[in-house]
């Protein structure tokens, strides 16, 4: 753990009912994936989640009628933070795979499509944010390669039961203007640091920090509310009005 504390947006992202066995006793409340982002001004964009397949997670009481999917330790992290049912304390409603969770509709504040699919992505970390990442392809080289490869590979959309409707139907949506790598700059990167797989660490890393500063400095919103203005001002706006509307919570570790 590092010792500057990082300030995450959790993006509440609804599991529409009905909800598989698994979850059957949750019926009746609001569930949600929350995916903890450092981009809110991206959920335009939002094409599915990712979880680890091997990750544990759980669904967690954050109030009376609210859930929260995380792993444990975002749920203690919560529970500190005045997000729990019993004050400092967590309590788990049922225990969760990840791969229990792969195939869960959802309903994402902001995405353009109205119903977005839970995928594995296999570098999801279950010891940072909350284990549950949302993915924009058009911007983090991540989501791109990870939705990439289950698209162009049959065997391993088998290996972890994705059906082909969750994903192929769902491609890049533009919403950010980059001043050198136009529109879709997490694709555009890729194939030009010719990366083959989501397994290519090191050079998703550099592929992250060639496209973030002009990005976020000289990147233009194309879509939404705010189209027309820079990333760097649109991001804020666009994060409050989300905390505003309880679509969203802060969230630190
Ligand atoms: B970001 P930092 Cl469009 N495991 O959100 C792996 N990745 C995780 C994670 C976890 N447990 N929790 C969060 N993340 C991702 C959007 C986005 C993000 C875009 C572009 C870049 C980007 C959509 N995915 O992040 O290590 C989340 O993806 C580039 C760094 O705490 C989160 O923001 O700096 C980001 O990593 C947080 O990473």
């Amino acid at each position: 753990e590092g010792v500057i504390p990082q300030e995450y947006t959790l993006i509440k992202m609804e599991v529409v009912s009905p909800f598989p066995p698994k979850m059957s006793v949750l019926e009746g409340k609001k569930v949600f994936l929350a995916a903890a982002t450092l981009r809110p001004e991206t959920m335009y964009g939002q094409t599915n989640a990712w979880v680890l397949p091997e990750g544990k997670y759980g669904a967690f009481e954050i109030n009376d009628n609210e859930v929260f999917v995380l792993t444990y330790r975002a749920a203690l992290n919560l529970a500190y933070q005045r997000l729990s049912l019993i004050p400092g304390k967590p309590t788990c409603l049922v225990e969760l795979s990840g791969q229990d969770l792969i195939g869960f509709p959802l309903r994402s504040p902001l995405a353009f499509n109205e119903i977005i699919y839970t995928l594995p992505m296999l570098s999801v970390l279950t010891d940072k944010g909350t284990g549950i990442v949302t993915s924009v392809p058009s911007d983090s080289p991540d989501d791109y390669m990870a939705l990439h490869d289950l698209k162009s590979k049959p065997a391993f959309r088998a290996k972890f039961g994705v059906k082909d409707e969750w994903v192929m139907p769902f491609e890049i949506v533009p919403i950010i203007n980059h001043p050198d790598f136009g529109d879709r700059s997490a694709e555009r990167i890729c194939i030009e640091k010719k990366i083959k797989s989501q397994n290519e660490r090191d050079k998703l890393d550099e592929a992250k920090k060639t496209i973030y500063k002009g990005g976020f400095y000289e990147g233009i919103m194309i879509v939404g509310e705010y189209a027309g203005m820079k990333v760097q001002e649109a991001k804020g706006l666009i994060r409050s009005k989300l905390l505003e509307t309880n679509e969203a919570v802060v969230y630190s570790e």
